[in-house]
């Protein structure tokens, strides 16, 4: 396949709020431009950007994936990426080989909770962007409702660049504000536009339309804003240039009208992108580190070699797939590039340009371009690969941590075997995941963003290497402590036969403040105690510690101090010392008012305002706090906390309260007392574990 120059390319992501319509829109742009022979649609499951298997039977992005057209001469790569708040890591992560963004809104719904998560992505990495008002076709649609939700949240800056001809069913044309022309386009055709008349009706709102445009291009500009006073108006290529660098700078955003499903709008979209959007030589250089300072490299063909992989595929047959950028230099098929973070050579052969799941072989890739190779041997995620002698390495995206945690157990013996390995690999593919073991529970532990996150892992295991688990809620980690204090003896002694046991100890115990866990103090003086028993008794407490007293949890932040005992000459050992202070920890948390501890959350809900009386109220019948309360346009933000025990089946309860327009993100904040309606029943409950345990082991 052709060979583009950096100065033909556009490096596009689609963002916007799930189901705002940006497969369905690259869909279009595909068979518009000649790079599908058909048109394709999601909900027939075969667009090419949602190829997974996962995807098609969701209907849903849940990876961010890529595909290039040809348009006016220019390579087009877009990066069409999930939109749901629980996949919306993927998002940030691939946005680091974008150089600009189309940010798409539904038409109904208007500026929704991940646009404005999108919209702050692409602001970390300083992409110009646009906005395209989705969807017009459907019913209640309105481009006006929807561009004020826009202008509410993202500044008068977001500035329309088109209007739309018709509204809902009637949605049928766009008026190009800059060129002053109307395009009419056959509802289901091919996305091309035939120009008409601007019809008289829209006249005079289009005239001032553009005026208002002028003028916000003409603001941070002199020389345009005294032509346009003199002339009363602005030639296109005079607008046309302006706005240009007003969306390069990110000064204005402009506002696009389509129906992304219906081909209406398509061709003007591309044309924008081609005109508007900056080409990747265009950008800033990049900034990494080199021999531990910084160092730059300029998007050129001239500097040397650097590329950065910003997205990983597990490909059960076809092995590792690595999605990278060529920051700067000429990448050649075969080139022998440095992996910086590890020092190893990768040969990178075989590489191409992205098509859905399929990879288009290509000789070279100029400064700029976004391409893939497969079988890196140790190559991840966030890893820059760079010529020899010249060295450099960007830094990984950061991405949020998990907000949810789930147990996940092998079906059989064999499924165990293999989970690990295939998890691993999983886990290479999304780096927002991770995978251990819980050091109390000893449950191993699956956490992600949402149990929709968790739940897609459990099907790849499945699907794509064989493995069958069962998905459970996690075991909640509580912990015991003491309110009180203690202080008691602990004997051990017994006599049989030959020599016996004796070991003899007093200690002091007491609370310690949250988080500390467990200290010990020596206190003895004159030997009651020989030295070399004090260990043997701190292991004792340690390890009766370890498994609880009210309820089989660890017992957490307190202090023992042992202060004085006695020894026996022969039947004496360290043995015996531990058996002591075991005896010793139970008396004294029996006098030093047990409680249990629980993990609480801290919480943060954002819903449509409408939603915020029945969040408040449900989040008090979980026994949470409320610790803050924002809004932001439509958007509703709660702050709690509340204790994790409540929340297992949050996510479930959230969607079928708020019918699915809610997301939250969760992260432990601290431990605190069960309240002792709570702790009778989980007392009662371990109790009756424990008795079943005995029972089986009978
Ligand atoms: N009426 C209408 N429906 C659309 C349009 N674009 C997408 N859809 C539908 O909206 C749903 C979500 O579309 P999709 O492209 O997957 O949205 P994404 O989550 O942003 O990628 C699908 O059922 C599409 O058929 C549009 O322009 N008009
Ligand atoms: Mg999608």
């Amino acid at each position: 396949m052709k060979v583009y120059e950096g100065n033909e390319i556009r490096n596009v992501g689609l963002t916007g709020h799930g189901n705002s319509g940006k497969t369905s829109l690259a869909a279009g742009i595909l068979f518009l431009a000649g790079a599908t022979n058909r048109p394709t649609r999601v909900d027939e499951g075969n667009t090419v950007t949602d190829f997974d298997d996962d995807e098609i039977q969701r209907k849903i992005t849940i990876s961010t994936a890529l595909a290039f057209v040809e348009w006016n001469k220019h390579k087009i790569n877009l990066l069409d990426t999930p939109g749901f708040n629980i996949f919306i890591n993927d998002t940030k992560a691939s946005l680091a080989a974008a150089d600009s963004s189309l940010v798409l809104v539904d038409g109904v719904a208007g500026v929704e909770v991940q646009t404005e998560k999108v919209w702050s992505f692409a602001s970390d990495f300083n992409l110009p962007r646009a906005l395209i008002i989705n969807k017009l076709d459907r019913e209640n649609a309105s481009f006006e409702r929807a561009l004020a939700s826009i202008q509410e949240n993202f500044g008068r800056a977001a500035v329309p660049v088109q209007l739309p001809v018709g509204a809902e069913r009637e949605f049928r044309g766009v008026i190009d504000l800059i060129r002053m022309k109307c395009y009419g386009y056959e509802s289901s055709g091919n996305g091309k536009g035939k120009e008409e008349a601007i019809p008289p009706s829209l006249a005079e709102a289009a005239q001032k339309a553009q005026e208002a445009l002028i003028e916000m291009v003409a603001e941070g500009n002199d020389a345009l804003m005294e032509e346009f006073f003199d002339k009363g108006t602005l030639p296109p290529d005079r607008l046309l240039a302006g706005l240009r660098s007003a969306v390069m700078e990110r000064r204005l955003f402009p506002v696009l009208c389509a129906s992304g499903l219906n081909g209406i709008g398509t061709d003007l979209i591309l044309d924008f992108i081609v005109e508007h959007f900056p080409a990747p030589v265009e950008r800033g250089p990049f900034t990494g580190q080199a021999d531990g300072q910084e160092a730059q490299r300029k998007v050129s063909d001239s500097e040397p070699l650097s590329a950065f992989v910003f997205k990983t595929v597990a490909d059960p047959f076809a092995g590792r797939l690595s999605y990278f950028k060529v920051c700067s230099g000429v990448l050649k098929n075969d080139a022998n590039l440095t992996n910086v973070r590890t020092g190893a050579v990768e040969r990178l052969s075989h590489i191409g340009c992205l098509f859905g799941k399929t990879i288009q072989p290509v000789t070279e890739l100029r400064a700029g371009d976004i391409g893939a190779v497969a079988k890196l041997k140790e190559t991840l995620t966030g890893d820059t690969l760079a010529e020899k002698g010249a060295l450099i390495s960007y830094p990984p995206v950061k991405l949020a941590e998990p907000s949810i945690a789930f147990a996940i157990e092998a079906k059989t013996r064999q499924d165990e075997d293999r989970m690990g390995a295939a998890l691993q690999k999983i886990l290479e593919e999304d780096q927002s995941l991770r995978f251990y073991r819980d050091p109390q529970t000893k449950e191993f532990l699956v956490a992600g963003s949402g149990q929709q996150h968790v739940e897609v892992v459990v099907s790849r295991l499945k699907n794509r290497y064989g493995v069958d688990v069962t998905l459970k809620a996690p075991k909640v980690p509580y912990r015991e402590t003491i309110r009180g204090r203690a202080d008691v003896q602990g004997r051990h002694k017994k006599q049989t036969g030959g020599h016996g046991q004796f070991g003899d100890c007093w200690i002091k115990m007491e609370p310690l403040p949250r988080g500390t866990g467990f200290e010990f103090v020596n206190d003895i003086f004159g030997g009651s105690i020989p030295r070399n028993y004090i260990p043997a008794v701190e292991k004792g407490i340690v390890e009766t510690a370890a498994l609880g007293y009210l309820a089989g949890c660890p017992v957490v932040d307190f202090r023992v101090t042992v202060y004085d005992g006695s020894y026996h000459d022969v039947d004496s050992s360290e043995l015996s010392f531990k058996l002591a202070a075991r005896k010793a920890f139970k008396a004294a948390m029996q006098e030093a008012k047990p409680v249990l501890l629980e993990p609480i959350m801290s919480v943060e809900v954002q819903a449509p305002v409408e939603y915020a009386g029945d969040l408040m109220g449900d989040i008090n019948s979980r026994r949470g706090r409320i610790a803050g309360m924002d809004t932001r346009g439509n958007t509703q933000i709660v702050r709690a906390q509340v204790p994790m025990a409540e929340m297992l089946n949050y996510q479930n309860d959230l969607i079928s309260m708020t019918q699915g327009r809610a997301s939250f993100s969760m992260e432990f904040d601290h431990y605190d007392f069960v309240p002792q309606m709570q702790a009778e029943k989980i007392i009662a409950a371990a109790k009756a574990a424990k008795e079943g345990v005995e029972e089986e082991e009978e």
